[in-house]
C-alpha cells in the first residue's frame, strides 16, 4: 500500500516550527485593564476624547456612589445592633455597580446576586426593601417587574443561566434589550457559569456577564479560581472579553455601554470582568482579618473609587462644595429612613413561610403547614389560673 505524502512526511517538526510553538507559548500574558480615571483622579485623555463624558452625568454616578455606601454603612450598623440577619456589604464595589447600572436601560432585565445594593438603587429599587429581606420577614423584597432587576439569588453562579436563558427568550422576541448577570470572582469557577456561557456563546443570547471580581470568594483568594485573567475566559467560549477598573466609574460605565451596543446589535454575549476589592467583611458574619493583612487593605484604599471622582470633579470645576454638602445630606436622610422604616417592619407569621412555595395548594405542602403549626402551638404557655 502506498500511503499519502502527509503520512510519509516526517513527524519531527520542520526546523523553526518548535521556535515558532515556544514562542506562541511564552508570548507575555500580562493582563490589560481599561482605565479612564486614575486613583489620583486625573483623566487619561481630555473629555472629549472620553466616550459618555459629561459634568451632569458624573454628578449623578458621584452622587449614587455616595448613596449606595451611606445605605452599605447603616445597613452594616442595624445588622450590628440585631435589627437585621445579616448583610454582605458592598462598600469599594460602588463604581463597578453605579457605573455598570448606568448604562442600562430600562427595560434590560438584571439578574443580581447577593450584594448588588448599589445596582438595586440605580434599577429604583426602595432600599428598604432590600433590608427587608435581610431582616427575614420576606421571602423576596421586591417586585422585580418594576425595576428590571431579579430578586437576589444566593445560589452562587446559577443565575447566570436564568440571565441565559431569559436573553434567549428575549431575542426570540425580537426584542433588543439585554439581560445582565452580575456575579463574582468565585461564582467564575461554577459549573452553572462554564454552562451559561456556552449556552450563551453558541445561542448569540444578549447577555451581558459582569464579574466583579473582588479579590475574594469568602477566604478563598481570586488566585484559587484561575490562573490566568478572569475576562480571558470568554475567548475560550469564542465571545469578546475585558478588564476595567471596577474603582473607575467613568470606565465602567463606557465600557458597559460598549458591551451593551456589542449585545443589542445581535452580536452575542460579553464579559466584563470589574477588577475591583470588597473593602469590607463577606458577610457581617465573617471576619476578613484572619485571611488578609491590612497591607492588601491600604492598597486598595488608596484606589478608592469615591474620592477618585470627588478630586476629578473639583478640579474640573464640575461641582462645588454645596454639591458635596447636599449629596451627603440626601444619603443621610436615606439612611435615617432605612433605619426608621426597619424597625417598623412588622414579624411575620411563621406559617407565611409556606406562603408562595407554589402558585397553587399543594396536599403535601398543607400537611406540612398543619404540622409546623401544630408544633408552634406546642409551645404556647398554658393559661395561669
Ligand atoms: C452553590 C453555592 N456554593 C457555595 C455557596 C456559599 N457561598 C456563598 S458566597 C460564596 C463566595 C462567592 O464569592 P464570589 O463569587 O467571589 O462573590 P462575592 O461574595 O465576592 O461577591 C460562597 C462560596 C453558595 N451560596 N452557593
Ligand atoms: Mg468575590
Amino acid at each position: 500500500m502506498t500511503l499519502p505524502t502527509s503520512d510519509r512526511s516526517p513527524t519531527v517538526p520542520a526546523p523553526g516550527f518548535t521556535d515558532a510553538v515556544n514562542a506562541f507559548m511564552t508570548r507575555p500574558q500580562e493582563p490589560e485593564t481599561l482605565q479612564l480615571l486614575t486613583p489620583a483622579g486625573t483623566l487619561v485623555a481630555p473629555p472629549e476624547e472620553i466616550p459618555g463624558y459629561a459634568p451632569e452625568l458624573l454628578r449623578t454616578l458621584y452622587r449614587d456612589m455616595v448613596i449606595s455606601r451611606g445605605l452599605d454603612t447603616e445597613a452594616t450598623a442595624l445588622q450590628r445592633q440585631g435589627e437585621l440577619g445579616l448583610w454582605p456589604p458592598l462598600a469599594g464595589q460602588e463604581a463597578a455597580q453605579v457605573g455598570s447600572a448606568h448604562a442600562l436601560r430600562p427595560d434590560d432585565y438584571v439578574f443580581p446576586s447577593y450584594r448588588e445594593h448599589g445596582v438595586a438603587w440605580c434599577r429604583g429599587v426602595d432600599p428598604v426593601d432590600v433590608v427587608r429581606l435581610f431582616r427575614g420577614v420576606t421571602n423576596g423584597g421586591w417586585d422585580p417587574r418594576e425595576s428590571g432587576f431579579h430578586l437576589y439569588t444566593l445560589v452562587v453562579g446559577a443565575h447566570t443561566l436564568h440571565a441565559t436563558g431569559y436573553a434567549m427568550s428575549l431575542a426570540k422576541n425580537g426584542s433588543d434589550a439585554a439581560a445582565v448577570a452580575y456575579f463574582g470572582d468565585g461564582a467564575s469557577s461554577e459549573g452553572d457559569v462554564a454552562e451559561a456561557f456556552t449556552f450563551a456563546a453558541v445561542h448569540d443570547a444578549p447577555v451581558l456577564f459582569f464579574c466583579q471580581n473582588n479579590q475574594w470568594a469568602i477566604s478563598e483568594p481570586v488566585t484559587r479560581q484561575q490562573r490566568g485573567p478572569l475576562y480571558r475566559r470568554a475567548h475560550g467560549y469564542g465571545f469578546p472579553g475585558v478588564r476595567v477598573d471596577g474603582n473607575d466609574v467613568l470606565a465602567v460605565h463606557a465600557v458597559t455601554r460598549f458591551a451593551l451596543d456589542h449585545i443589542r446589535s445581535g452580536n452575542g454575549p460579553f464579559l466584563v470582568e470589574a477588577f475591583t476589592y470588597r473593602m469590607g467583611a463577606h458577610t457581617t458574619s465573617d471576619d476578613p482579618t484572619r485571611y488578609r493583612t491590612q497591607t492588601e487593605l491600604e492598597y486598595w484604599r488608596a484606589r478608592d473609587p469615591i474620592a477618585r471622582l470627588r478630586v476629578h470633579l473639583t478640579e474640573a470645576g464640575h461641582a462645588a462644595p454645596s454639591f458635596f454638602e447636599e449629596v451627603e445630606e440626601q444619603a443621610r436622610d436615606l439612611a435615617h429612613r432605612v433605619r426608621r422604616e426597619v424597625r417598623n417592619m412588622p414579624d411575620p407569621q411563621p406559617p407565611a413561610v409556606f406562603d408562595h412555595v407554589y402558585a397553587e395548594g399543594h396536599a403535601v405542602l398543607e400537611e406540612e403547614r398543619r404540622q409546623f403549626e401544630e408544633y408552634h402551638r406546642s409551645f404556647a404557655r398554658p393559661e395561669s389560673g
